[in-house]
């Protein structure tokens, strides 16, 4: 109906050829408006586009685990779509960044992508997708070493109710009557808070996290931490040396023969207090909290049993936990203790060695 010309501008103006110049008019106002209403309807879609690559996938993969206190995760940062509840005290894999160093973390719940403000819980790295095979630290801050945990938990077994369900472990099958791990504590970990893996490649972590402890490098101590080591972690003869510094040592920020000493120290230390004596003295017999705390404060001072957790399993005493500052070698136990806040169980059993009895 209507035909703009070229060539025929008139001081700039284009003559219009119309047989109705009215619907002319009309003509080139609804093309007008069809234009913008494209332009529109494009400028909607690549923004859609866009946005979803933003906001629907992580733009800094990584690999870790993220564990929740109490919050929602969302499909879009922005819109806070699809909110879900998450789990308190759950563990979430975690995929992905907003982008490196961000503050949202991209989490799998129930198979599918979630945004979730880091500060709702606790991530803790375990690698790159990017690449695998390179250490990496394993803290919040991607690309630096990890700064030191100020607090840590020294976690000490009693190994014959270990062994009440572990019996075809070596140092099980070991275990007798007279063994040092009979009548006194043993080392089960000096872990350092909040933290694990720094440091440690992907494929050494599968291996931990799979049981495969022999296959993971050995550590790297003196003669005397080693042979001190066998002796107050019988689970050293099924490589517990070796899970306990991947995971937890390697954090510590010094080196294996560093942390194993101060380790074995803090457990001698366990050994040498009126704790042990009460354990060594009612072997088969059951004590109360109480008595366990008199003993623990009778050696370390009034209040510090707050620092100690007594940990037990179908009756029996498995764990000492001993909450503790960042222990530097030389220092004694009793300036380390900081309460705990954890549980205990009110009764136990000293177990004796052998299995059913
Ligand atoms: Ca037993």
């Amino acid at each position: 109906m209507c035909r703009i010309t070229a060539g025929t501008a008139v001081n700039n103006y284009y003559t219009e050829k119309c047989l109705v110049k009215q619907l002319c008019y009309i003509d080139r106002v609804l093309s007008y408006l069809g234009i913008v209403f494209m332009r529109f309807i494009i400028a909607f879609f690549l923004s859609f586009l866009l946005l979803g690559q933003q906001f629907s996938y992580a733009d800094f993969p990584i690999q870790g685990r993220f564990s929740i206190n109490d919050c929602q995760a969302y499909t879009s940062i922005r819109s806070k779509s699809q909110p879900v509840s998450l789990k308190p005290s759950q563990v979430y894999q975690a995929v992905g960044l907003n982008k490196e160093g961000g503050d949202f973390v991209s989490i799998k719940v129930d198979g599918a992508n979630k945004w979730v403000n880091k500060n709702c819980g606790q991530l803790t790295l375990t690698g790159t997708n990017s690449d695998n095979s390179k250490p990496t630290p394993n803290n919040n801050n991607t690309g630096t070493k990890p700064t030191p945990s100020e607090n840590y938990l020294l976690a000490i077994s009693w190994q014959p109710a270990f062994c009440e369900t572990h019996a075809n472990k070596v140092e099980c099958l070991d275990e007798t009557e007279t063994s040092y791990d009979a009548t006194n504590f043993t080392l089960h970990g000096l872990w350092p808070d909040k933290l694990s893996y720094c440091g440690v490649s992907a494929s050494d972590i599968k291996k931990d996290e799979t049981g495969n402890w022999k296959d993971l490098p050995p550590i790297s101590t003196d003669a005397e931490t080693a042979s001190e080591l066998s002796k107050v972690m019988p689970g050293v003869k099924s490589y517990l040396d070796r899970h306990e510094w991947y995971k937890h040592g390697t954090c510590d920020g010094r080196n294996a023969d560093g942390y194993f000493d101060i380790a074995i120290d803090l457990v001698k230390e366990i050994n040498a207090s009126n704790v042990r004596s009460l354990f060594a003295q009612n072997i088969g017999k059951t004590l109360s909290l109480a008595e366990v705390q008199k003993a623990y404060e009778k050696t370390f001072g009034p209040g510090t049993a707050k620092s100690m957790n007594l940990k037990c399993s179908n009756g029996l005493a498995t764990e000492l936990r001993v909450k503790i500052k960042r222990p530097l070698a030389g220092q004694k136990l009793g300036e380390l203790l900081i309460p705990s806040g954890g549980t205990s169980c009110d009764k136990v059993k000293v177990d004796p060695v052998g299995v059913g009895t």
